[in-house]
């Protein structure tokens, strides 16, 4: 009945805080127990997810709940992905990751792209359970929308047309690549 939310990310902190909610489990983030960034040596999402929960879990003694996510762009082959973060720099700016992503794209006309998130659960003892989510979409160029996080103004979901920085949280949950890795682990733990 406590978790640990392995991320320094207030913008995942806050969406995975918002899916546990109906769940009454006391939640605290990777900052409140003082769980340092371990270093992403990874190469795929859930790699990464697991690394980081099993860190946590380590560090804190109670189960954690680590979140590696990122934006896959077909036209660029797969990138930004495990680098999504990183492409917004030190100063984690996502304004400049954005562009970025503009800029490679050029004119290419395929602008398809998919938020992608691994969710992995770990708990102190070193028994893991890891959950994938995806969410299919389309590219735009301006950013549109405040809300969210990261590249959600530049992302909207296949058959609807605001971007994720547009829509209301609980919209973004309905659909979201986090959202849908968080349901399965849903059926496979709190109601298996
Ligand atoms: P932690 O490792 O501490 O959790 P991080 O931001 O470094 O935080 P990642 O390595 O998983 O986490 O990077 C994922 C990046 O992908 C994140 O910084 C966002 O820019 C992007 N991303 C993931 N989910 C997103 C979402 O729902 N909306 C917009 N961008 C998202």
């Amino acid at each position: 009945d406590r978790l640990v939310i392995a991320s320094h990310n207030p913008g995942k902190v806050h969406e995975i805080a918002d899916l546990m909610r109906p769940y009454g489990v006391m939640v605290f983030s990777a900052d409140d127990c003082d769980v340092p960034e371990p270093e992403e040596t990874g190469s795929t999402f859930a790699e990464n997810a697991e690394l980081k929960a099993r860190h946590a879990a380590e560090a804190s003694g109670l189960p954690a709940l680590a979140d590696d996510s990122g934006l896959d762009v077909r036209a660029l082959n797969g990138q930004p992905g495990i680098y999504s973060a990183r492409w917004a720099g030190s100063d984690k700016d996502f304004n400049v990751a954005m562009e970025r992503v503009q800029q490679e794209l050029g004119d290419a006309e395929d602008r398809h792209a998919a938020f992608v998130c691994a969710l992995c659960l770990a708990w102190p003892d070193g028994a893991v359970r890891t959950y994938e989510g995806r969410v299919e979409g389309t590219l735009v160029w301006p950013p549109r929308g405040d809300r969210g996080f990261g590249y959600d103004p530049i992302f909207v979901p296949e058959g609807l047309d605001t971007t994720f920085g547009e829509m209301e949280p609980e919209d973004k949950h309905r659909i979201s690549h986090r959202a849908r890795a968080f349901e399965k682990l849903v059926e496979d733990i709190l109601e298996g």
